[in-house]
């Protein structure tokens, strides 16, 4: 049986540019990647996401800013966990981005993205989000380096995503 987890990963929009973080340390390490985390026991997924926003790049956002546009599935070959993100974004916030013992922050234009020091699924995914769709993914993996079979679909929202999933 797959035991799920619930994570994070916020995306910082600026004009014609996204907000990345390389990440210091832990999964996903020296790859760029947006912010995000474990969402607690009892918190919402909605303030774990502007809670590890602040804790790895010291931005404020509002949870009523954050808007929920994909939903991500990550599952590892002989792991029975799978990684549930929900995947935020939002282009209303307060403060600079600062680097912090997890991240370092540095925003890229769109057609700068380094896709080559991320995550393979990225490239695969970030095109919707890009063009202000709405996704869902499914990737499963062999090892972080090997996409074995995925699935990405375009959504008409979240809600009726989420509606149809229970
Ligand atoms: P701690 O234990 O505090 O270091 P925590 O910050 O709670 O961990 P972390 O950093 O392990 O959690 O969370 C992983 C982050 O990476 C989440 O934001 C989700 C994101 N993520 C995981 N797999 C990903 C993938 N394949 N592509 C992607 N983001 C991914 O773009």
């Amino acid at each position: 049986m797959l035991l799920k987890k619930i994570y994070t990963l916020v995306f910082i929009r600026k004009e014609s540019q996204i907000l990345l973080g390389m990440k210091k340390r832990g999964f996903g390490m020296n790859k760029w990647n947006g912010f995000g985390g474990k969402v607690e026991p009892n918190e919402q997924i909605i303030d774990a996401a502007a809670r590890e926003l602040k804790e790895e790049c010291c931005l404020d956002v509002k949870t009523s800013n954050l808007k929920n546009i994909g939903h991500l599935e990550f599952t590892f070959e002989g792991d029975s966990t799978m990684m549930d993100v929900r995947v935020f974004a939002t282009d209303i916030f307060e403060g600079t981005p600062s680097e912090t013992e997890e991240m370092a922050p540095k925003w890229f234009k769109h057609d700068q993205i380094p896709y080559d020091d991320m995550w393979l699924d990225d490239r695969l995914w970030f095109p919707y989000m890009l063009k202000g769709k709405l996704f869902y993914g499914r990737f499963h993996y062999q090892g972080f380096d090997k996409i074995l079979n995925y699935h990405i679909e375009e959504l008409e929202s979240m809600e009726s995503f989420y509606a149809k999933k229970k």
